[in-house]
């Protein structure tokens, strides 16, 4: 019976989404642009979790550690799972005129012009605070406060890389599988790094793993009236 017992209270447990950090992103350099607003420079970094069949019911934020950048305009992060991709920041404080502009010069970071300390910004469909506002408020050698922002895309709609889609897109997602954070550095002249990166989302049991549960559970009880 303490056997059964166990069964159901895990069942239940597992019933309930909850809240998880999936880490480990790996950071480095970010490469400067090669031709200003055509040729980006990028780095990529992929997160594949072992959750043993978990599906993501919510996806909460993506943070980015330690990152530092002398010229927040130029940068483009964004996350892919399988076809889709959402911007988390695309080219800060660029007019809604066109693609050829160069952003907003603050920085990523902390103060300077050279030899920048990272900071930790978290990104988020709503709640968080305006990054816009953070970057205009700031000056061009002054870094933006760590913390929570809201995501968004390049001001200008059709922009290279715009996909028009939130953090929406990743419910129903297998939590097992390809998460990859790219920045893309669009303007030539300043550069930055970042130390890692993760993701929370909200996760349950994906269906088949269920399934699989319920039938153990079946399976035992089973047993334990042939033994009687
Ligand atoms: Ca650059």
């Amino acid at each position: 019976m303490v056997r059964n017992t166990l069964l159901l209270a895990a069942l239940a447990v597992t019933s309930v989404s909850f809240a998880d950090d999936f880490g480990g992103g790996t950071g480095g350099a970010i490469p400067d642009a090669t031709v200003d607003h055509v040729t980006p420079g990028l780095i990529s970094s992929t997160i594949t979790p072992s959750t043993g069949g978990m599906m993501v019911t919510m996806f909460n934020s993506v943070t980015v550690f330690g990152l530092n950048h002398t010229w927040g305009g130029d940068v483009q992060i964004s996350l892919t799972n399988g076809s889709n991709t959402v911007n988390l920041v695309h080219r800060i404080g660029s007019a809604n005129t066109g693609f050829n502009n160069f952003g907003d010069s603050s920085n990523y970071g902390s103060d300077g012009t050279t030899g920048l300390t990272g900071r930790d910004y978290t990104f988020v469909n709503s709640g968080g605070s305006d990054l816009l506002a953070a970057f205009v408020a700031a000056g061009s050698t002054v870094g933006v406060a760590a913390g929570t922002y809201n995501r968004s895309e390049h001001a200008f709609a059709t922009a290279p890389g715009n996909t028009g889609l939130d953090f929406t897109v990743f419910t129903g997602v297998a939590a097992d599988s390809d998460w990859t954070l790219e920045v893309h550095d669009w303007g030539g002249g300043d550069t930055g790094s970042f130390s890692g990166w993760q993701f929370n989302a909200d996760v349950v049991p994906e269906p088949g793993s269920m399934a699989a549960l319920v039938i153990g559970l079946g399976a035992l009880a089973a047993r334990r009236r042939n033994r009687k």
